[in-house]
């Protein structure tokens, strides 16, 4: 029978092969999806996010980490979903408009899947509007948006508005992120929350759901 609290110590170290075969074979003898996601997978990622945040792990491994649990993850999904095991709160993701900085946006959209949530990612030189359409079409609590440069700050107050005005802003939780942003930034533009890394924005998001 597969212990899940290795396939948790396999996703920190980051050992994608046999993350996923351990992962498949504990699906085979019968322990649920939903069991391995949260037993072995979410609770190796909190680990790595809690090592991040002491600096006790750096952004190369916790890609290792999470490449690791994303594979693992493309197995388990359409299980999952069959199951229909609550997938977790659901966030709309991306870089604004005008800015093509990814790499810390991608950093917080694998934190995040690690902990659990279903992450859309729109990408980079995400206008307000297209914001807006993601959060109706998939229903999201969340939306995250990242900005690295103060040229496109202004772009998040801008699709704040935007919620605004099609009438959804209480539907849906704002969480900002990017190196010239704050949460005097935040407070200023009407964001719900802020947090300056990914292991802070998964209990950033964690903390805006409940
Ligand atoms: C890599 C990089 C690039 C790459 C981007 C590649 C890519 N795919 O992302 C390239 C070379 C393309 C680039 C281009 C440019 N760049 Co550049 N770039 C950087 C650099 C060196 C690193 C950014 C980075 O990836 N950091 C690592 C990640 C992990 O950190 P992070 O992004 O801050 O993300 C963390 C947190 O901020 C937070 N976070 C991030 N997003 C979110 C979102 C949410 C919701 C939450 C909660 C948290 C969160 O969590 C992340 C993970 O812990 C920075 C310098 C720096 N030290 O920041 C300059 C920098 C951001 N760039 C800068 C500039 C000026 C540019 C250009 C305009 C240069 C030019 N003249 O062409 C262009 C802009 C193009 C455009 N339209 O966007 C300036 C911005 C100055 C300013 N204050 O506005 C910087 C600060 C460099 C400098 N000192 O001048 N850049």
């Amino acid at each position: 029978m597969v212990d899940l609290t290795i396939v948790a110590r396999l996703v920190i170290e980051g050992e994608e092969p046999e993350v996923r075969k351990l992962v498949q074979q504990a699906v085979t003898e019968g322990v649920t999806p939903d069991k391995v996601l949260s037993e072995g997978l979410i609770a190796g990622m909190n680990v790595v996010g809690e090592r991040m945040k002491k600096h006790e792990m750096f952004i190369p491994e916790v890609i290792r980490s999470a490449k690791a649990m994303n594979a693992a993850m493309d197995f388990l999904k359409p299980l999952l979903e069959t199951e229909e095991v609550n997938l977790g709160p659901k966030l709309v993701l991306g870089t604004v408009k005008g800015d093509l900085h990814d790499i810390g946006k991608n950093l917080v959209g694998m934190m995040l899947k690690g902990a659990g949530f279903q992450v859309v990612d729109l990408g980079i030189g995400v206008p307000a509007e297209r914001f807006v359409q993601a959060v109706v079409e998939q229903e999201a609590t969340v939306l995250g948006m990242s900005a690295l440069l103060t040229t496109t700050m202004p772009e998040m107050g801008n699709t704040i508005e935007a919620l605004k005005a099609a009438g959804i802003r209480e539907k849906v939780r704002v969480i900002i992120g990017g190196a010239p942003v704050s949460s005097e930034y935040a407070n200023k533009i009407g964001a719900d929350g802020y947090a300056r890394d990914a292991a802070r924005a998964v209990d950033k998001m964690r903390g805006l759901i409940q």
